[in-house]
């Protein structure tokens, strides 16, 4: 069944007075390098999804949950849907996508506001027929001219129905507020999954891992990034200290030697940055161990992707 549209909606929830409470999950899905993460974080107000300029930075399905009165919205990061199967690695992050549509009360579809693509259209070929999608039109902030989103709100209205269509910005934070409320109309009702101090449905091991691939995304050039994968090897905790060992998996020793650095400089640089978000989210001291290990073709080794949890 097709949701009504969000006139009707919103009047009908506004006028239920049993509507004490609504919790659901929401994925946030588009091309890659739309912004997908960067929204995710705003949303939930801390930063737990990684985001960089490079695509394809998000490559595991991620829950973010944000608990306000009257609603808890658990929204769900995906990787940026590819055209093209390169590789075992690339069709399980398109599965996951595929997977997470299927699977939720309300679709949140990011396209960047001063063009839509190619890309964009074979997401929106994927969204199904019976849940509400809203439309984020992000990166307003990018547009000199607001004239500029007349044209896309055309294109874009005439793919299907949608059940919202908000601009955005989720990097300045702009109309935030008005895409929540939209979502919120499309939440049913229901118990809180989660303590409302939750942020994450994922482990600090999880999150030690991409806090390292992030930092190699935005550090290195346009090749290695994709040749990589972190691996935790041990997270143990001393009491307030966490004492983490990491590997980090590359295609060939000739990005080991680009990864590492002169003198083990770069590793260092990046494992330091890494080091100072894990203590800012988990509010405590780290040691952090990381070492880089030649592992060739493991983007298209089925036993080494699934260890990797992709
Ligand atoms: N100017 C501007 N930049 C933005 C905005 N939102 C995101 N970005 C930038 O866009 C780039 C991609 O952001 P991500 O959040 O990593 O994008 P994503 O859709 O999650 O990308 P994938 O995970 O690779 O699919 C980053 O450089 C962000 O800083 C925005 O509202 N305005
Ligand atoms: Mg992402």
């Amino acid at each position: 069944m097709r949701s009504p549209p969000l006139q009707q909606e919103t009047r009908k929830h506004v006028a239920d007075p049993d509507v004490r409470q609504r919790c659901g999950h929401v994925a946030i899905v588009g091309r890659p390098s739309v912004g997908k993460s960067t929204l995710l974080n705003a949303l939930v107000g801390a930063r737990i999804s990684i985001t960089s300029k490079k695509p394809q930075t998000t490559r595991h399905r991620i829950s973010g949950i944000r608990t306000e009165p009257g609603v808890q919205f658990v929204f769900v990061d995906t990787p940026g849907f590819q055209t093209r199967h390169a590789s075992k690695l690339n069709e399980r992050l398109n599965r996951a996508v595929r997977e997470t549509l299927a699977d939720v009360d309300v679709i949140v579809f990011v396209v960047d506001a001063a063009r839509f693509t190619a890309a964009d259209r074979a997401v929106a070929d994927l969204l199904p027929a019976q849940v509400p999608v809203i439309i984020a039109l992000n990166k307003i902030d990018t547009l000199k001219d607001k004239r500029a989103l007349l044209p896309r709100i055309a294109e874009i209205a005439a793919l299907r129905e949608f059940a919202a269509l908000v601009p955005i910005s989720a990097e300045r934070g702009t109309d935030l507020p008005a895409l929540k409320e939209a979502i919120a109309q499309y939440l049913p009702p229901g118990p809180l999954l989660y303590a409302d101090d939750e942020l994450t449905d994922r482990d600090e091991r999880f999150l030690a891992a991409e806090f390292i691939r992030e930092k190699i995304f935005r550090q290195l050039g346009d090749e290695i990034p994709y040749s990589t994968a972190v691996v935790i090897e041990s997270f143990e905790h001393e009491g307030e200290l966490r004492r983490i060992r990491a590997t980090v998996l590359v295609d060939k020793s000739s990005q080991r030697a680009i990864l590492v650095g002169e003198g083990g400089a770069r590793m260092k640089a990046i494992a330091s940055q890494a080091r100072g978000d894990m203590e800012a989210l988990f509010g405590g001291r780290v040691f952090l161990d990381v070492w880089v290990r030649v592992k060739s073709g493991w983007s298209d080794s089925d036993a080494m992707l699934t260890r990797l949890g992709y």
